[in-house]
């Protein structure tokens, strides 16, 4: 189970730097919009598995589901909805030398993907304060993962703009049956094996066709645009924890490129 390589404390600090873009977004909805993503292997990071999503969006109420195959067995897996990246999962040309190996980290994908807006946890917090809480993420090589949530304005918004994205993080680069430390340390955590923050599979969110807007009339969604205080009180609430840790990422980012 190697529970204890896993607190990917680190990965929780990306939710920090960025996590207050103050947009607000000037649509309204009509009802209930399903959205979906096909998983498919991060390039580069020897994954066969794959998977679906799909998210049923109502205000901030989201009910979502993931469903994986052909992952790590007996290793948890993180699994996060990003946010406010290029809306796209990582290519190829996103890789970079891990301990002599092409691979993507999940630092790699960040400009694809983006931060980590929603922790898909089993239970408990979903903010990205939980971005590591690996006893509350699936940890077999197949699951389905269905949990309806409430997500912060900023992840209702950038679902809605088609620019949030799937990912399911776990990967076994060599095909041994563990994580270990073939890729070297993750760069979140130097504790943690690169194969245990890495991302598996991944999927940009889409909005599916449901026969046309909803009538208009009788909203019952708060449309209202989140003022900058409410979105202080949700972004920070729920990641000042990792604030620390952040701090010293970025510090040791930093000092890596001088
Ligand atoms: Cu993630």
């Amino acid at each position: 189970m190697n529970r204890t390589i896993l607190p990917l404390v680190g990965l929780a600090a990306f939710g920090l730097p960025l996590a207050l873009p103050a947009v607000a977004s000037a649509q309204s909805t009509g009802g209930d919009v399903n959205y979906q993503a096909t998983l498919d292997p991060v390039a580069t990071n020897m994954v066969n598995g794959s998977g679906t999503a799909t998210v049923t969006l109502s205000g901030n109420e989201a009910t979502i589901s993931v469903t994986a195959n052909q992952l790590l067995d007996s290793a948890p897996h993180a699994q996060h909805i990003h946010i406010a990246g290029s809306g796209e999962c990582p290519k190829a040309d996103a890789a970079h030398d891990h301990n002599g190996h092409k691979a993507i980290s999940t630092a790699d994908g960040l400009p694809a993907y983006g931060k980590i807006g929603t922790s898909l946890t089993t239970t408990g917090d979903t903010s990205p304060n939980s971005a590591l809480a690996v006893d509350r993420f699936p940890s077999t090589g197949a699951f389905h993962y269905t949990r309806t949530i409430t997500v912060t304005p900023d992840v209702a918004q950038q679902i809605r703009a088609n620019n949030a994205v799937i990912v399911v993080h776990g990967i076994d680069y060599n095909h041994n049956g563990k994580y270990d430390n073939v890729l070297g340390a993750s760069e979140l955590d130097a504790k943690l094996p690169q194969e245990a923050t890495a991302p598996a599979i991944c999927g940009a969110l889409k909005a599916m066709p449901v026969g046309g807007a909803g009538t208009g009339d009788g909203a019952t969604q708060a449309t209202g645009s989140p003022n900058t205080a409410d979105l202080l009180a949700t972004g920070l609430g729920g990641a000042a924890v990792a604030a620390l840790a952040g701090t010293l990422l970025l510090r040791r980012r930093a000092a890596s490129k001088q």
